[in-house]
């Protein structure tokens, strides 16, 4: 490919427009050198894209990145964050150039990476590729359910597009396979997604590896696709963007030539552009070409600062528009409007819990994930702008809300989500529609939690809530066998940081937990739910699920000062309160906490925490069907696990158990182990 200044294309741009280009193209590459580190590459080739799209079509205000009624933008294409940065800062956002001259560093406003919560205008946080396209299918159908639930035939208050720009590597990532697969099936026409087609990505052409027909794939997805040849003539962007628009059928794929490292003499079409700082003989050399000063840093002339400056009262004007439609629209529909206020705000509707059932005491019980289903529609029932479903696992995951109907492209009010077998593009999609404000949950068997862990962390970072319901939680699975039996993944989920994994015991610790899972503002939650029944306790004999909201409880008190502490969590959690049965009749007391939710239990208080597990009692037994790690934390060196640490086996679930130990008598045998270990530890002592 042409790398030498000569062979470079002219601009077919008018003098302002293609000074605002190229100062996109400069914040970028100065940011970035100035940081000594980052991507200038994407943003030099995609300067005209985003100078078009933000200039001449986003409807945003950027007084109010949170205007309701905005038109998204998803730089999936993390890496090349510089250029939502120069957008948002040249279009008039609170980013002021200072935030830019402090790209990269710690504090700065301008991370590596666009991080949701930190940017004002940055919609969701991207840089693992293949991320964002995903969540743009989630705010498509987000704003596809918005129109069909609130829009009224003379009162349109919803109407907004979202835009992604990707990347080769965007393309190649499953994840975009699967979302966008599913954004064909759904005809999100609301949908463009801009692909930088660079021919270069990190390690070099990306003929290395690859060569997909982007063209026939995306038109077997049924899509949409349009091309641009040479992004450099702005009246061609604005054409095809126009044409995109016009589509009412179909997501739209816009394949864009363009060139990474645009303008560079010896690093445009090369992966050196990629991912490091031009250097500062080329960025002179490469700001000659722009026809720009040579040693200028960071500069924005005015004209280009006044031009895309006007993006802000355009956006106030656009707003004003929207609100007066808005109030009009709400003075006719008082109710919708408080369930807007609602999906708008983040807060629960009056009552959302009301029908969220007792349940009764019953030793044959019911699994966690029937339960689960009941409580879920008790709150679906009351809470509308709830809406999920499953990785093709409905029937399994029991995710089903009872007299919905499906989100389909002929039916955009429906609230059961159908994901088909994309549990990674699941995971994405589910992170863009709790970012667009509605509630929304997902379902699979807990051991494929892994294919969609990718989405999962992010919803943490993003401090979205999304609720996973992750049914088939244990070995007790069973009949399926080992690829089908989490062993690792209730721990891992653990591992990360502002996770919630709750693994109810029983109906009434699940009924917690959806609300726990409910009421979060910021955390994702993990429900980890049983195939198997388990027995509803009987609360007048131990203590109330409440406890739930403390993480762990003291769920079975010792008779007298316990010699040990069986911890349990889901459906193990009855093997400790045998095993209390059992020590008991030997005169051995023991003390049963129900441990359903690691984070909960490590934010309370010291005082609480010596409460459930006295310093004092150190012969402790946790009771987990998964593995073993981290377990020592709250039994400590001289207590012991009953868990899992390697993978199942296929067979009845009753075998399946036995054969790996999980009896009443094993962990009876457990505990008295343990407190042999620590007498033995003691009369060393004395
Ligand atoms: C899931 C994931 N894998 C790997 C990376 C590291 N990475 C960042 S950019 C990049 C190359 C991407 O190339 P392309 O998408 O073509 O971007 P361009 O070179 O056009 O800037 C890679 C491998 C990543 N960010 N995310």
């Amino acid at each position: 490919m042409s790398t030498n200044v000569q062979q470079l294309e002219t601009t077919k741009a008018p003098a302002l427009d293609q000074l605002c280009v190229n100062t996109i193209r400069t914040l970028s590459i100065d940011a970035v050198q100035k940081a000594n580190s980052g991507h200038p590459g994407a943003p030099m080739g995609l300067a005209p894209v985003a100078y078009v799209l933000w200039d001449r079509f986003l409807r945003h205000s950027p007084a109010n990145p949170r205007w309701a009624n905005r038109d998204r933008v998803v730089l999936s294409a993390g890496h090349a964050s510089m250029l939502l940065y120069s957008m948002l800062h040249l279009t008039g956002y609170d980013l002021p150039l200072s935030e830019i001259e402090k790209f990269r560093q710690v504090g700065s406003k301008c991370p590596g990476h666009p991080e949701y919560n930190i940017t004002p205008g940055v919609e969701v946080t991207t840089g693992p590729l293949g991320q964002g396209v995903a969540n743009s299918v989630g705010m498509a159908i987000t704003e596809r359910w918005l129109q069909a639930h609130f829009n009224q035939p003379e009162d349109e208050i919803v109407d907004y597009r979202v835009y992604s720009i990707c990347s080769d590597g965007d393309m190649m990532e499953g994840i975009s396979h699967e979302s966008a697969a599913l954004a064909g099936h759904l005809k999100l026409s609301n949908l463009i997604w801009l692909y930088d087609s660079n021919h270069v990505s990190l390690d070099g052409p990306t003929t290395l590896a690859y060569s997909d027909d982007v063209e026939s794939r995306f038109k077997g997805y049924h899509w949409n696709v349009l091309k641009i040849e040479d992004v450099n003539d702005l009246q061609a962007v604005e054409a095809v963007i126009r044409q995109a628009q016009q589509e009412a059928n179909r997501p739209t794929l816009i394949i864009m030539h363009t060139h990474i490292g645009y303008g560079s003499p010896h690093k445009q079409d090369k992966s050196a552009a990629h991912g490091e700082p031009l250097g500062v003989d080329e960025v002179k050399a490469t700001k000659r070409f722009y026809g720009w000063p040579e040693d200028a840093q960071f500069l924005i002339p005015p004209e280009v600062g006044a031009h895309l400056g006007e993006a802000v009262q355009r956006g106030k004007k656009l707003e004003a528009d929207w609100k007066a439609r808005f109030d009009l629209w709400a003075r006719k529909n008082p109710e919708l409007a408080k369930q807007w206020d609602g999906v708008m705000s983040g807060k629960l509707p009056e009552g959302w819990d009301k029908d969220v059932p007792a349940f009764p005491a019953d030793p044959k019980g019911l699994a966690t994930r029937e339960s689960g289903n009941k409580v879920m529609n008790s709150i679906a029932k009351n809470l509308p702008w709830l809406i999920g479903g499953s990785a093709d696992l409905e029937t399994s995951n029991k995710t089903k809300i009872d007299g919905e109907t499906s989100f389909e492209s002929d039916s955009y009010h429906g609230r059961i989500l159908r994901f088909g077998v994309r549990e990674m593009g699941m995971g994405g999609i589910l992170n863009g529609i709790a970012a667009s404000g509605l509630r929304a949950f997902g379902g699979t068997f807990m051991v494929f939690s892994d294919y969609m862990r990718g989405a999962v962390r992010l919803a943490a970072i993003m401090e979205l809530p999304v609720t996973y319901v992750f049914t088939h939680d244990s070995i007790a699975v069973g009949e399926d066998g080992p690829t089908h039996e989490p062993v690792e993944q209730v721990m891992s989920l653990r591992l990360i940081p502002h996770m919630r994994v709750i693994r109810p015991a029983d109906a009434n610790e699940t009924a917690v937990a959806w609300k726990l899972a409910i009421e979060s503002t910021k955390h994702p939650t993990a429900l980890a739910l049983t195939r198997q029944a388990v027995p509803t306790f009987d609360r007048t004999k131990y203590s109330s699920a409440e406890g739930v909201r403390k993480g762990a409880y003291v769920f079975s008190e010792s008779q007298g000062t316990p010699a040990a502490i069986l911890i349990g969590t889901g459906s193990e959690l009855q093997l400790a309160v045998g095993a209390q049965e059992k020590l008991a009749i030997e005169g051995i007391h023991a003390r049963v906490v129900s441990m359903p939710c690691w984070e909960l239990f490590d934010e309370q208080s010291s005082e609480y925490k010596e409460s459930v597990f006295p310093t004092a009692v150190r012969a402790r037994v946790a009771v987990e069907a998964g593995t073993p790690i981290g377990w020592e934390r709250y039994v400590g060196l001289e207590g012991r696990v009953v868990g899992q640490k390697q993978f199942g086996a296929s067979g009845p679930l009753k075998d399946v158990f036995k054969k790996f130990d999980f009896t009443v008598e094993n962990v009876v045998k457990h505990v008295k182990e343990s407190i042999a270990a620590v007498s033995a530890l003691e009369s060393k002592r004395t």
